[in-house]
């Protein structure tokens, strides 16, 4: 079987998240796999601001050192994720006793977490998502959060900074999903444009590429890597996905795994559109320099528990068993 790293070799990079070699993460088997087809790892959560540091100025560093240094023997480029997001952030980083934190005392802790964290893992982590997921879904710019409700609308210029003082070698990417979605874009072209006035250095866009089976935006995927390297930046695909079950509505209420007569034409389609896609990315080879899957097998994806918990979903390139699915074959041109 070709490895994918090899197979993409003069491309991209070609990763996959997941959170450390131990046995509740991924077993010496799933390790093998992993080391056989990819180059780059991205952590999953073991870096967020929650896991690293619970209580201000407790830090729980022992997940992500176990990870690093399986990046180190392997001498796998890896990937922070994240340093400033809405999800998994502790409340204490917003509050000052009973009241909400000042302005400087928020930025005050951002600075003091970022230095922290990146200043740590400073020539293992070759690139930091230093923020996600800041852009609205709705007609507002930003999100809505304790981020910039306490600090303002330069909270993310602020982050960008501090990354920068912390590691200047070190890539800084802004991630998000649905980033392909032009309305998005636009507001991502924004923000893009507001840091580089403000001085910030950006190297990347991550789009994240949660898909949906028969749903891929094909179209503004390409639109989107032209656009943002247009503006600078290079492009990297950080957390791909192709689900196969139903997404919304009572179908998405799934607690049985579908039969195999049931799954055999969602592989089909979803190897031709894995393809797709991926043939997509070679023909913009000179904007992307990486493509990371959002976990390296289906056995471990997040979608097993997204939009419904105890779906047994197949978004990935690889099966429970760890084999190569069609998707696989469809996108290594093999057989
Ligand atoms: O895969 C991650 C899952 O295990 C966590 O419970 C969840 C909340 O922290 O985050 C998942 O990863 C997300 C990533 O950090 C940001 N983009 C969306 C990913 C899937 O939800």
């Amino acid at each position: 079987m070709v490895a994918l790293k090899d197979f993409f070799a003069s491309d991209f990079l070609l990763g996959a998240a997941f959170d450390g070699p131990i046995p509740d993460r991924l077993n010496p088997a799933e390790q093998a796999l992993f080391l056989q087809q990819f180059n780059t790892l991205t952590a999953e959560n073991c870096l967020k601001p929650g896991r690293v540091q619970p209580e201000e100025g407790r830090f729980t560093f022992q997940d992500a050192d176990t990870l690093a240094d399986f990046a180190r023997t392997h001498h796998l480029h890896m990937v922070g994720h994240t340093l400033l997001w809405h999800n998994n952030c502790p409340e204490w980083f917003f509050k000052d006793g009973e009241k909400q934190a000042s302005r400087e005392l928020v930025l005050k802790r951002l600075r003091a977490h970022i230095h922290a964290v990146v200043g740590r893992y400073k020539g293992t982590i070759a690139g930091w998502d230093v923020c996600n997921e800041v852009i609205a879904d709705n007609e507002k710019y930003l999100r809505p959060s304790h981020w910039l409700e306490t600090i303002g609308d330069d909270f993310v210029a602020q982050a960008f900074r501090f990354a920068h003082e912390a590691d200047p070698n070190v890539l800084l990417h802004y991630n998000d999903y649905d980033n392909e979605n032009p309305i998005k874009r636009d507001k991502t072209l924004r923000l893009l444009r507001s840091l580089r006035e403000a001085g910030c250095r950006v190297d990347a866009v991550g789009l994240q590429g949660h898909f949906l089976l028969d749903k891929v935006p094909f179209g503004d995927v390409e639109d989107a890597i032209e656009i943002y390297a247009r503006e600078g930046y290079q492009v990297m695909i950080t957390e791909l996905d192709l689900d196969v079950l139903p997404f919304v509505g009572p179908e998405a209420e799934i607690t049985q795994p579908l039969s195999p007569e049931q799954l055999a034409p969602l592989l089909l389609r979803q190897a031709e559109q894995y393809a797709k896609l991926f043939s997509l990315f070679r023909k913009h080879r000179d904007k992307i320099t990486r493509v990371t899957f959002w976990n390296p097998h289906d056995g471990r994806s997040w979608r097993n528990n997204w939009p419904t918990k105890g779906r047994t979903n197949h978004p990935l390139l690889f099966d429970r068993e760890l084999r190569p699915k069609a998707a696989f074959y469809a996108v290594t041109g093999s057989s």
